[in-house]
This record gives C-alpha cells, sequence and structure tokens, in this order.
C-alpha cells in the first residue's frame, strides 16, 4: 500500500499518512485492541435473533427462552406462551422481539444457575398498535422503574435502566395493556451493543480513541 492505507474492521476505518505501511500496520493493531476490550467485557446482549422466522406468523416458544446464560421465563402458570412475530408480519419491530402472550402475565429476567448481574438497558415497542404502552420493570429487592413508549408502532426504543439495576439478582415486568415487546436487553457492560449491533457513530470514535492513544505513546 504505497499509497497510505485504509483499515476496515467491523466498522472501524483509519487512515495512515501517505506511505507508510509500518504505520499502516501499528494502526491495525491498535484497531484490534481497541475492538477486542470493547468486546471482551463479558457484555451480554440478548437479541432473540435465534428465534427469527421469515413468514408472517406469531410463533409459540414455550414459557421460557434462555440465551447467553440468562433465561426469560413466564412467572406461574399463563395460558399462553412467550411469542416472536415473523418478519413479514405487520407487527413485526424490524428486528425479532419477544412478548409475553399474556394479558397481564408476569415475565422475569434471570441468570442461569443464579448470581447477581447488571442491568443497562432494554428495547421496547408497541404490540397491538399506535398505543403508548408504560411498562414497569421490578427488581429483587424492591426497586421500581417505569417506562412509556412513544406510541407509535412498531419503532422499538432503548430505555436505560439506573443504577439501582446494578447487581441484581432479576428482574420481572407484566405485560399490561397497552401491550409491549421487548428486544435487546443490555447486560453487565454499557458496551455490549459495540459486540452484538456495531454502531457506526460509536465505532468511529473508538477508532479515534485507539488513534489517539497510538500517538500518545509515539510522542514520548
Ligand atoms: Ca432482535
Ligand atoms: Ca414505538
Ligand atoms: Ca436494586
Amino acid at each position: 500500500m504505497g499509497h497510505g492505507c485504509v483499515f476496515v474492521r467491523s466498522g472501524v476505518i483509519l487512515r495512515g499518512p501517505q506511505g507508510d505501511p509500518m504505520l499502516c500496520h501499528k494502526l491495525a493493531a491498535v484497531a484490534a485492541t481497541a475492538l477486542f476490550s470493547a468486546m471482551s467485557a463479558q457484555a451480554t446482549f440478548i437479541d432473540f435473533q435465534s428465534l427469527e422466522h421469515v413468514d408472517s406468523g406469531n410463533v409459540s416458544h414455550g414459557t421460557s427462552y434462555s440465551e447467553d446464560g440468562f433465561t426469560v421465563a413466564l412467572v406461574g402458570a399463563q395460558l399462553f406462551d412467550l411469542n416472536t412475530f415473523g418478519t413479514l408480519e405487520a407487527r413485526y419491530t424490524g428486528s425479532t422481539a419477544m412478548f409475553n402472550n399474556n394479558a397481564d402475565g408476569v415475565i422475569s429476567l434471570t441468570k442461569i444457575g443464579g448470581g447477581t448481574f447488571n442491568l443497562f438497558s432494554i428495547d421496547l415497542a408497541e404490540l397491538d398498535g399506535s398505543f403508548p404502552a408504560t411498562v414497569t420493570f421490578t427488581d429483587n429487592d424492591g426497586d421500581v422503574i417505569a417506562f412509556a413508549l412513544d406510541g407509535v408502532a412498531f419503532g422499538a426504543q432503548t430505555f436505560s435502566f439506573d443504577s439501582r439495576f446494578l447487581g441484581i439478582t432479576s428482574v420481572s415486568w407484566a405485560q399490561t395493556a397497552a401491550f409491549h415487546q421487548f428486544d435487546n436487553i443490555c447486560i453487565d457492560e454499557r458496551s455490549c451493543a459495540i459486540a452484538s449491533v456495531p454502531e457506526p457513530g460509536t465505532l468511529a470514535l473508538l477508532g479515534i480513541a485507539g488513534l489517539a492513544a497510538w500517538r500518545r505513546r509515539n510522542v514520548q
């Protein structure tokens, strides 16, 4: 690469100065290290993508679903199951999301085998139409937080939990009207969204940070 270089690593683009292949090599290493640091932080991102079905149906997945060491489950006996809409269903959010198919049914999120975890965010979307659901989450020590959807069907919004939801052992919430779908549960590391769904803005910053770190080391 005699005319400078461009590295693309999962959305990170670093440009080295003209005709400096060694610098390019170092920049690539910096980018890889930065990405590795972000991804190795034990982030958990429950995105339900393993359940995706390309149809216009509404599929049942039983009373519990496990992904990445965590379980989402119905609490107590409920008539219907946890469901997902197919990608061609009118209420599909654009990404496979789950919902409790029981009015007023309660759902819990726990770690398989028990133990504490940090709950950072969840995506919520309308279920039946443009009805602005409010979803209230309660953790194991009684902390409560309510998230109000914008009522614009069926676009998902990301809602962030506060510090009271760090070090919890469970969280539960009910499928009260207006109903909702949930997706992208971000656990243990705020950076988990980066590991699973690259966000161009965030990754660009990561690249800039890596470049700055490289420059600091080489100025000395
Ligand atoms: Ca999803
Ligand atoms: Ca919405
Ligand atoms: Ca708490």
